[in-house]
């Protein structure tokens, strides 16, 4: 079959009229457990055992008397592991592996109190305890006497145990076995094998999470529509606020009220639905008539229903949105350290066409002073869609492109999908076929689907040695014409099928250890971005860090790198929908993520594409990306007006890449993505619970990008009624407490400094990031109303993995107080000298003009220095200070 082409898959969407995608009524598992009845489960408190991992009891399902092994497992990281399995199961359920880095410690349990009727468990000193309930079955988790969380509260748990294959066709329900979608027969190994359960989070009315799903960043109550699904699906110009599965899935609610955040993460890689329900409940008060108070309560009850393996539920109690983070982190792992270059500007196109096209591209970011860091070759680079090869007519020379490239210290991104060519003349493809890399189909043979280069066949990236055979396919030697600034994109893996059901690979197909994809299917983008990120490290003798986008992902591909939005569309609406989309996968820990800049499909206007710049520009991964049937929307090609302002916003994204750097490291330690809701750093406000038109930039920066034609003027929300915020255009000062008017021209994108902060910028943007490394900074210290303020900055070479040596990074820390602002290193044993020099310190929200400003350098005599101070913006201004970032110094304001 010939290569496919654009035509085509414009056109996949629907050949009979017919929806391309399920609703949740297509889907039999789903429909079991929402029209079944509930279950009543007992837990047989006299089989509980104390372990070293927790405690194991079993369940009994009353109706038919089919026993669960529940465990309970109290990590260290303040985080509550619920496990259910069947207790003799006829084989082993999937359990996902990969994705948590390692079992955490747990603590030791301790029996409290037990009755016939009860058991309390507590650990951590008595602070946190679970309250396990004979019958009906239920599981209360308390902190300091406190019930946060009811396990099956509603008696919705739900465990099919899996049987033989009946011997011949039965009455009843016949989507037991075989399933069928259209023309899609889905043939089921294992029979039925879902599972589910309901949790009531007391007192919470706001819950987040989940990506991903083009919709608010707060879930919205799920009756009288569609579930949540959780099913990674190739959705081309996907609908806006649809709770359809997109090309990722991270199954953790995030749930959130003033004093306390909490978690639910549902470790589980099958087709996922999830349903929300808010409510309140009414309380009386325990107190003696006539004084019985009644207190109304809210609560927001989550029911999960997963299509097979085990389950795996684990409660993060918070209790601070920083200690969910952390204890989630602990589990899945921490944002991966970006390349440096990486936080750049990435210019993109499906397809630049050819050496001569990439090279002009080149020249006019130079041309018109733009900075940027990498170019990006799609699909069409590949001789006939085989990845790893190059187009011998279009890219005859592509290690010496790179070179071109690499010489202006700038990089090259190829795209790299999950599918082969089934060509046996190409031997990668031989290679794979052989040596057992695909998956198969249910008769065993390999499976064969359609995808860009016609027939294909999908690599089993669940198999370690698969994983490691494709790794090794980026070793230099092996990949012809690909130099070591060659970088990775991996599309089209959910994995994007054109001809199987729902656009994706049938969940009969047969993966390694005899898996169903049913089993592991949104774990197979995972799997992917992991084996390229290890082929990218080991191909440099695990020096370098590598750099690969995902489309498809799951909980952990932080540890991996970037994830985008995939196919947006150039409207109003999609960009406005890109900042929830953002948040809520930076809050499920995929925190360098970003949208496709100015919209995948169609051609955006020119003022929608100077709006959008603006807002990627403060987003995680800032990259413009254009769909091969649109006009071409290089920067410069819209008049001067817009060329500058995309200048103007980009120069400034390069500007803030000491503080990006600094706050990916952070997410990198801490777990705290960079990107974050208003109630992460103002958790005691509700007014900002549902804002998500505008978000934090680490704990500094309040950004409010403009997202609608025409604005004269915008509303912005600046929290905290203690708090003093500063508009980082102006320098004018504004109290917090309440929303601001903002009159705004095409150039305004609303950015405003929080008083309290130090932020590092660097002095110029030059032409890459590897310019910014050898530029001065500027701190600017924004003063809160009590007059202090402080920050951190990150520095470590960008490229390599020794900043993990300990010392070859240099972390400092900026502290005002008392008119004083000290620059001291966090890191003390650190050695890492990277030169940098700070040039000047801005000092915002200074009452009065100082009469001296002193410099004090460790070892060195005190100088004067010359400042400026502007009174009507209460700005001290010291510049030529000349003073080195690694060196310990000080700046007394007299
Ligand atoms: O490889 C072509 C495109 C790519 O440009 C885009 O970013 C991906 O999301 N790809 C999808 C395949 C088909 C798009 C219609």
């Amino acid at each position: 079959m010939a290569e496919v082409s654009q035509a085509v898959i414009s056109v996949v969407p629907d050949d009979e009229g017919k929806e391309k995608f399920k609703k949740s009524h297509h889907v039999a598992f789903y429909r079991r457990q929402i029209q079944g009845p509930n279950l009543q489960h007992r837990a047989l408190l006299e089989t509980l055992v104390l372990t070293e991992k927790g405690a194991r009891l079993e369940l009994l399902e009353t109706a038919t008397q089919a026993r669960l092994l529940l465990s309970l497992s109290p990590f260290k990281c303040d985080t509550v592991r619920i496990l259910i399995d069947e207790l003799q199961p006829i084989k082993a359920r999937y359990r996902v592996p990969d994705v948590m880095t390692e079992e955490p410690p747990c603590e030791q349990l301790r029996v409290e109190t037990q009755t016939k009727d009860s058991v309390t468990l507590s650990w951590s000193s008595g602070r946190h305890r679970v309250h396990v309930c004979r019958f009906p079955f239920r599981l209360e988790i308390l902190c300091e006497n406190e019930v946060m969380l009811t396990f099956n509260s509603k008696s919705k748990l739900w465990f099919e145990r899996l049987e033989d294959p009946p011997t011949s066709e039965l009455p009843g329900d016949h989507t037991l076995w075989k399933e069928t979608f259209r023309q899609f027969v889905d043939v089921k190994a294992n029979g039925p094998s879902s599972i589910g359960a309901d949790l009531c989070l007391h007192g919470f009315s706001h819950v987040y999470g989940l990506p991903e799903h083009s919709d608010n960043l707060q879930l919205r109550d799920t009756r009288g529509g569609e579930p949540y699904r959780l099913y990674n699906l190739d959705v081309f110009a996907y609908d806006l606020h649809s709770r359809l599965g997109l090309y990722g899935s991270v199954p953790l609610v995030v749930a959130h009220k003033p004093d306390r955040t909490l978690g639910v993460f549902w470790l589980n890689a099958s087709e996922t639905f999830v349903n929300v329900e808010y409510s309140t409940t009414d309380h009386q008060d325990d107190q003696t008539p006539p004084v019985k108070k009644r207190r109304v309560q809210p609560q927001t009850d989550v029911r999960w229903l997963s299509e097979s393996g085990v389950i795996d539920c684990m409660v993060l109690l918070g209790p601070s949105p920083r200690q969910l983070f952390s204890q989630y982190a602990q589990l899945t792992g921490y944002q991966a350290l970006p390349p440096l270059f990486a936080l750049g500007y990435h210019q993109c196109r499906w397809n630049y066409d050819d050496e001569a096209d990439v090279k002009a591209v080149d020249a006019g970011f130079d041309l018109h002073r733009i900075p940027y860091d990498v170019i990006w070759l799609d699909i069409e680079h590949t001789d006939g869609k085989r990845y790893f090869t190059w187009d011998p007519v279009l890219f005859p020379e592509p290690a010496n492109l790179q070179r071109h490239l690499e010489k202006k210290k700038r990089k090259l991104v190829v795209i790299s999908d999950p599918h082969i060519k089934a060509d046996p003349e190409w031997s990668l493809y031989r290679e794979a076929r052989d040596g057992g890399h695909f998956v198969k189909d249910r008769e065993g043979q390999i499976y064969r689907g359609s995808c860009w280069p016609g027939e294909s066949s999908y690599l089993d990236f669940s198999n370690p040695a698969t994983r490691a055979w494709y790794s090794r396919c980026f070793m230099l030697d092996k990949y012809k014409g690909s130099t070591s600034s060659l970088f990775v994109w991996n599309d089209m893996n959910e994995p994007s099928v054109f001809d199987g059901p729902e656009q994706t690979m049938p969940k009969d197909a047969v993966h390694y250890g005899g898996w169903e994809h049913r089993d592991l299917h949104n774990l197979y983008g995972f799997h992917q971005h992991m084996a390229t990120v290890e082929g990218l490290i080991t191909r440099s003798g695990g020096s370098q860090r590598p750099f690969v986008l995902s489309r498809s992902f799951f909980a952990g591909s932080q540890r991996l790198g970037a994830i985008w939005t995939g196919d947006n569309v150039a409207t109003w609406d999609y960009l406005k929908m890109s900042i929830p989309m953002l948040l809520s996968l930076s809050l499920a820990g995929i925190a360098f993520c970003g949208a496709d800049v100015g919209g995948f499909v169609q051609d955006p206007e020119p003022e929608l594409l100077v709006r959008w710049y603006q807002a990627g520009a403060l987003q995680p991964f800032f990259r413009g990306h254009s769909a091969k049937e649109t006009r071409r929307r290089e920067p410069w090609l819209f008049g001067e007006e817009v060329t500058a302002a995309i200048r103007t916003v980009i120069q400034q994204r390069y500007c803030l890449l000491p503080y990006w750097y600094t706050l990916f490291h952070q997410a990198h330690t801490s777990g705290c993505p960079p990107l974050r809701p208003l109630w992460v750093e103002f958790p005691a406000e509700q007014s900002t619970f549902s804002v998500d038109n505008q978000y934090m930039i680490g704990g500094a920066l309040l950004a409010c990008p403009v997202t609608e034609p025409g604005v004269k003027e915008i509303k912005v929300l600046l929290p905290g009624c203690e708090e003093v915020w500063y508009d980082i255009h102006s320098s004018k000062a504004h109290r917090g407490g309440g929303a601001l008017s903002l009159p705004v021209t095409l150039d305004t994108v609303p950015v405003f400094q929080r008083g309290g902060s130090v932020l590092c910028r660097s002095e110029g943007s030059g032409s890459c990031t590897a310019d910014v490394q050898q530029l001065p900074l500027s701190v600017t210290v924004a003063l809160s109303s009590q007059a202090v303020a402080e920050g951190e900055l990150y520095l470590d070479d960008g490229h390599s993995f020794r900043y993990r040596d300990g010392q070859m990074f240099c972390l400092r820390r900026f502290s005002m107080r008392s008119g004083r602002l000290l620059c001291r290193s966090a890191n003390e044993e650190g050695t890492f000298d990277c030169g940098t020099i700070i040039q000047s310190v801005t000092i915002l929200g200074l009452k009065s003009k100082p009469s001296t400003v002193v410099v004090h350098v460790s070892g060195v005599t005190d100088t004067a220095a010359a400042f400026q101070f502007s009174e009507t913006s209460s700005k001290l201004t010291v510049h030529g200070l000349n003073l080195r970032v690694a060196a310990d110094w000080e700046i007394q304001i007299g």
